[in-house]
This record gives C-alpha cells, structure tokens and sequence, in this order.
C-alpha cells in the first residue's frame, strides 16, 4: 500500500512530502518529477507568485544512486514566493475556509487557516504522485488532462473524439484546452475576470490509458475504484464535483444507450462506447478511465462579498491578498497526479512486491492468465 503525508505552510519555507509504499528498484526520474511541477504552475490567470516560484525537488531519502530502496522517500520543495506580509485574516472570505478555520482552531483570525488550505500544498502532491506516474510507466499506464470548460466557456469535443497525441498538446497551450477557437475566448474571459477583480471556474477531464481490467473491487464499499478516484480529485482545493464516462448526462437516457457493449476480438474483450468511464461495479474494465472534475471560482475575490469582522461583527467587506484569477489548467495536473497516487496503490494492491521486477512478474503472469480468457 502506499501512502502519503505532506506539510509545509503557503508561504512558510518549504513544502515537506513523505511517500511510502513505493516498491524498490524504480528508476526515480528527477527530470520528470521537475517537468510535472512545472506544468502545475502554468496556465494564464495564475497569481503573480507563478514567476517567483520555480518548483524542484530535493530528495532527501529512499532513494540510492538513482533507484528507490523501498525505504520511504521524503521530498522538499523550498517555498521563495513569500515576500508578503502575513497580516491578520479578520475579514473572513466567503467560500474560503477562513471562517470555520479560525472558529474550529480557536485562533484569532484566518491566517493560519490560509497557510495550509492553500493550494499551494498541492505542488507537493504533484511531486508524489509523479513518482507514482513513475511507477505507472513501467506497465506503459500513463494519464493524460485537459481543460474542458471555463466559466461559460465550453469546448465541444469530448473524450471520443480525442486521440492519445492530441491529448499531448494539451501542454502546449497556457490554459491546456484543445479548441483554438475556444482558447482564445477563454483567454479573454480570464482577462476580464481579472479587470473586474472576479475569478473562474471550470472542468476539467483526466484520462488514464492503458489501465489493466481488474483494478478495485464490488467486495465491500470501500474498495471500489471510483470511489476511490472520486475521494482522492474531490480532495483538491476548490474541486465541487466528479464525473466518470457519460457523466450526469446519463440521467437523460435509456439503459440501452448506456452501457457499453462487450466485443471479443484478437485475444481480448473490448467495447466501441466508453459511457462507463473504464469502471464499472467499482472494478476497472480495461477501457480508459475517464473523469471529469469542477472547480468552483477561486474565493479571493478583488472585487470583495459581503462577510463580517471576526472582532467588532460588524457588516464589512472580504479581505484580499495576492491570488489566482483562475487556477483550472494548475488542478489538471493536480488531478493527473492524485489519479496517479490512486492506480498506483491498485496496481500494488493487485500486483504487490517489494521490489519493480517482483511487480512486474506478477503482472506478467496475470496477463498471460487473462489472454484468450
Ligand atoms: C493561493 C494563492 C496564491 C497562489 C497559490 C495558491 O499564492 P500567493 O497568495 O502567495 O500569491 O499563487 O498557489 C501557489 C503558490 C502554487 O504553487 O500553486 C491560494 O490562496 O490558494
């Protein structure tokens, strides 16, 4: 099993993670766990900090010449973005959880609150869970994102029409989305956000590919992979809802347009329709896994709600400080890692080692078991 902690304040010193499970003899590609972290600071509408803020790694255990020991592996990652002055949270931020964090700490204002449930704790996360898109690799698992909404913005094509090397642009444009058209208009949106002192939201869409059939488990309710994937991306700041395959638009259909149809051909079972998303009865079925997150609008907010002062109850306006207009694109590669962290611990759970060529073995000999099954 793995597991992870993280620490580490927004504007503290540094980001602490210490990840175990992770079996030995994987090849820890600093280069790849880098590029990931800095995927996750792209996208237009990020807080100035984005260009203050140049995200790496220093691995500091579990790891030897290259290669995890299976020991846990501990990660820093220094914080340079805190040239702000840390000032007292008395005006609490509606949708923030500035309120409910100073009330339940039984602090004096929402700073420490602030420190913590910032998304910033997130760069961490995406550090992890890329040693465990690590791990996927080597059974040629990989996870693929992109932007499908912001604000009211939506892009058309859905996961069907979308190929594995489209899936790669989505890196090459700043807000990840795979409509030209659509980009610009999302684009603009962001800037006008940004004029009027709002902020945005969206969705995005996460896919896993290469996901071996047998993954989680109807046996008892917490062992059920969507279950798991939805708890894990229902983790991340601002995230309000999940979908898998056809989604909530399935409530508007007949069972026959639904669910996917079974075909036999070359060895293996397949489907022509994915509306299940890869699972279903909480076990993977071989198809790609497909989910679809939205993030509600960042509650910093320049152009201020209506809240009250934490000490004098009287009737103000929200507090403000330096933030993100639109953080979409950044929880892509959030969610990309936490779907990461999920397979990952499948695949161990299904496939368990202590070591990447005991792992290996037994996923070659449950391969060959399912061939002309
Ligand atoms: C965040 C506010 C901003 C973002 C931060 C998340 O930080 P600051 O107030 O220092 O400008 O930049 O995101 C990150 C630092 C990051 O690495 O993603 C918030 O309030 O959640």
């Amino acid at each position: 099993m793995i597991r992870f902690l993280t620490a580490g304040e927004s504007h503290g010193e540094s980001l602490i993670g210490i990840i175990e499970g992770i079996p030995a003899n994987l090849y820890l590609d600093i280069e790849f766990i880098n590029n990931e972290l800095k995927r996750r600071q792209m996208g237009y509408g990020r807080s100035q900090r984005m260009a203050i803020e140049r995200d790496e790694i220093i691995v500091l255990s579990g790891v030897n010449q290259g290669y995890t020991t299976g020991n846990p592996i501990s990660l820093m990652i220094k914080n340079r973005g805190t040239n702000i002055e840390l000032v007292e949270i008395t005006r609490p931020r509606p949708g923030h959880g500035d309120l409910a964090g100073t009330l339940k700490y039984n602090q004096k204002g929402g700073r420490n609150t602030l420190e913590r449930a910032s998304a910033r704790e997130t760069a961490m996360r995406v550090a992890l869970g890329s040693i465990c898109k690590l791990l996927l690799k080597e059974f040629n698992i990989n996870i693929y994102s992109h932007v499908v909404q912001i604000g009211d913005i939506r892009v058309q094509k859905s996961y069907k029409d979308i190929s594995r090397e489209e899936l790669l642009k989505a890196d090459e444009s700043p807000i990840r989305v795979l409509d030209k058209e659509k980009e610009k208009l999302m684009i603009d949106k962001i800037e006008r956000a940004k004029e009027e002192g709002e902020t945005l939201g969206g969705i995005i869409e996460v896919i896993g590919m290469n996901v071996p059939l047998g993954l989680g488990s109807y046996d008892h309710w917490d062992r059920r992979l969507d279950g798991k994937i939805a708890y894990s991306i229902m983790s991340i700041p601002g995230i309000k809802g999940i979908e898998f395959g056809a989604g909530f638009d399935v409530a508007n259909k007949l069972g026959s347009q639904v669910h996917d149809e079974i075909y036999y051909a070359e060895g293996r079972y397949y489907r022509k329709s994915n509306n299940a998303g890869g699972i279903e009865a909480g076990v993977s079925n071989g198809e790609d896994i497909i989910l679809r997150a939205v993030m509600k609008p960042i509650p910093t907010l320049k152009k201020p709600l209506r809240t009250v002062d934490i000490n004098t109850k009287e009737e103000v306006v929200a507090q403000f400080e330096r933030s993100d207009v639109c953080a979409v694109p950044s929880a892509s590669i959030v969610a990309e890692n936490m779907l990461a962290y999920v397979l990952a611990n499948e695949m161990l759970i299904k496939f368990g080692g202590d070591s990447m060529e005991e792992i290996i073995a037994n996923f070659e000999n449950y391969r060959n078991r399912l061939e002309d099954r």
